[in-house]
């Protein structure tokens, strides 16, 4: 009957509006977020920010979903702009590094001071510790909320010209350095000739010569071959170290229920771990690896290292107020206690 075709018309339309409003709310249910990162997922920073979306999208059931973009792509090779992107929304998260970020939370320059980092137990009592609060205050307080920390590495410098073992040694060398002013000051500081550029065009300049050395920690040089591009003298001197941190746009994370918050901290927080972890179980090997492709690798004496902190003394003098004379001594009361 007509009756009933009708019936049968009107249940075909609910239907077809369920199936549509159930289509649009999964839509809106798969958010895709992104995140910058300026290595990709052949290094260890990298695979850290994959290891955080893996674990995201398996704990929110699919509800978030991370999308990495290894290189600076989102930030056109640029990655001193990587902080200013997320903090406009233009990225939505990261898996920066301290150096990156620096320009614009000058507090993080606290991990650039030269031999201010004895050892890898001073980092996780500076980064878990009232320095880390303090740090992590810094970047909130520039409209970023940080989650978790990861690790880059101490950073060693390499040369095409001859083994490093003391402050002459660089006298003249070109070093290409991050765009950051406090590196400037460092090699300067040693006699050398710093000059700053992305990591995209380190790589070109090592390959032409136009530079003759750079600093990068162990996991970099091995990945990306950079004994191969002619830098055949490593110094291990320690200098510092690059910790990474996890962080989100502050509207994102606002945007978010509180569940998917929680499990987008501790999720940060396990990849974080598991990346440091691993950067430090793996440097023996690698350091090995770098010696046998012929790489001559230069240790420091006591005596030898006192040379290089006090040629880079000026640069505490000059770093620590606008660090914050506060935040520094909070780092070594955090140091002092590891
Ligand atoms: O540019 C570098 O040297 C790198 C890759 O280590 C950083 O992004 C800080």
């Amino acid at each position: 009957t007509s009756a009933s075709r009708l019936t049968r018309f009107a249940a075909a339309l609910a239907g077809a509006a369920v199936l549509t409003a159930s289509l649009s709310a999964s839509a809106v249910q798969a958010r895709e977020l992104s995140v910058s990162t300026v290595l990709s997922d052949a290094f260890p920073w990298g695979q850290a920010a994959e290891k955080w979306a893996e674990l995201v999208e398996e704990r929110t059931e699919g509800r978030l979903t991370l999308r990495v973009y290894p290189n600076s792509q989102l930030v056109a090779g640029d990655q001193t702009r990587e902080f200013s992107a997320m903090r406009s929304g233009l990225i939505d998260m990261a898996v920066g590094s301290t150096i990156n970020w620096s320009p614009q939370v000058p507090e993080l320059n606290l991990f650039s001071l030269p031999f201010f980092m004895p050892d890898e137990a001073a980092v996780d009592a500076v980064t878990g510790g009232e320095a880390g609060k303090m740090i992590f205050e810094a970047i909130e307080s520039r409209g970023v909320v940080p989650l978790a920390w990861g690790e880059n590495g101490f950073r060693q410098v390499s040369n095409s010209r001859g083994p490093i073992s003391e402050p002459g040694d660089l006298e003249g060398l070109k070093i290409r350095v991050v765009g950051s002013p406090l590196f400037q000051d460092t090699f300067n500081a040693l006699g050398a000739d710093p000059t700053q550029m992305s990591w995209t065009d380190a790589q070109p300049a090592l390959t032409t010569g136009a530079v003759d050395g750079q600093e990068n920690p162990l996991s970099v040089f091995d990945v990306a071959r950079i004994d191969q591009v002619g830098q055949e003298h490593l110094t291990l001197w320690n200098y510092m170290n690059d910790p990474l941190i996890f962080a989100v746009n502050q509207r994102i994370w606002d945007s978010l229920d509180e569940e998917d918050r929680e499990i987008l901290r501790e999720t940060a927080v396990e990849a974080g771990e598991w990346e440091i972890a691993m950067t430090r179980e793996e440097e023996s090997e690698r350091l090995a690896a770098i010696q046998e492709r012929g790489v001559e690798v230069t240790e420091l004496t006591e005596e030898q290292h006192r040379a290089f902190v006090s040629a880079t003394a000026s640069v505490h003098d000059k770093w620590i107020p606008r660090i914050g004379q506060e935040l520094v001594e909070a780092a070594r009361a955090d140091i002092e206690a590891r």
